[in-house]
This record gives C-alpha cells, structure tokens and sequence, in this order.
C-alpha cells in the first residue's frame, strides 16, 4: 500500500513561527515520524507540500495512478477551496483530512471544511498526532474496502 501525504500553505513554516498556535514540531519531524509509523504498518509513503492550490491539484491527479489513498493537511485552503475538493472526489481514491488545531473550537471562518464531505474522515485538534491517526486510519480503512 502506499499513500500520499499532502501539505497545505503555510505548513513550511511549522516549528520556525507561531508556536503558541502550531507547536514546536517541524514539517520535517512530522515527516519522519509518519515514515517511523509506516514502517510499522507495512506502507510505503510519498510527501509533497506546497503554497500553491495548482500544484497540490496536480499531486491528487497523480496520486490517482500511484496510490491507495491520500492523507492531506489542506491548510488554509480547507475552507476555500472547491477546486481541491473536486480533486479528492473526482479521482476516487480515500482521503483522510487531518488538521493540529482544532478547527471548530477557533473562529468561524474554521469552523467549515470543503474537503470534509469528499474525505472518509477528519481528524484535528491533536497537532503531530492528527497525522499520525490520520495514517492509521487511512490505512486501515484502506485494508477493508
Ligand atoms: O490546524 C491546522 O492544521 C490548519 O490546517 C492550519 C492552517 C489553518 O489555516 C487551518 O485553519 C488549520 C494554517 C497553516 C499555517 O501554518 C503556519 C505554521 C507556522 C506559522 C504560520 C503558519
């Protein structure tokens, strides 16, 4: 099995600003750990993030051919973007949306996600461990379809 792990704008930026808000963790421990994760589960898994609403469009097209699922981390873009959610749902492949924060415990605008209806689940407030029950999760569901 193999999935693509997708990151948001902005997510660049973990660990070097905003804390309080983020955490100290770096996209980059996030990464290894998920990879430490795989390992156990027995998959394989390819990372992409960007700033850029095109590019990641392009990374779920792809996905499309190479992979069992997607776990993506939409950012700021979770709330706007129909063009990432027709994405998910036009190549039909699992998606897992997982998020650190808690969105629906911050302001309004948070409270509402366009990748949720085309996702199985979504999975926010736990910071470093939203990605990694994402993984499980999409893993798991995954080995049942
Ligand atoms: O909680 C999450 O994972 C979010 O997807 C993070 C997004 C935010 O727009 C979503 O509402 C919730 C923001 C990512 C920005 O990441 C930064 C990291 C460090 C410094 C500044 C931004």
């Amino acid at each position: 099995m193999k999935f693509l792990v997708l990151h948001g704008p902005n997510l660049n930026l973990l660990g070097k600003r905003e804390p309080g808000i983020y955490g100290t963790q770096t996209l980059e421990n996030i990464n290894s750990s998920l990879v430490e994760l795989s390992s156990v589960l027995g998959c394989e898994l390819s990372f992409f993030q960007s700033n850029s609403e095109g590019e990641l469009i392009d990374n779920i097209q792809a996905a499309a051919r190479e992979c069992d699922g997607i776990l993506i981390n939409p950012a700021a873009y979770t709330h706007t973007s129909i063009a990432i959610s027709d994405a998910l749902s036009a190549v039909g492949i699992p998606c897992v949306e997982v998020h650190l924060s808690n969105i629906h415990r911050r302001e309004t605008f948070r409270h509402s996600s366009m990748v949720a209806p085309v996702a199985v689940g979504q999975i926010c407030g736990f910071g470093k461990d939203s990605y990694l029950l994402g993984l499980r999760a999409l893993f798991n569901h995954v080995k049942n379809i």
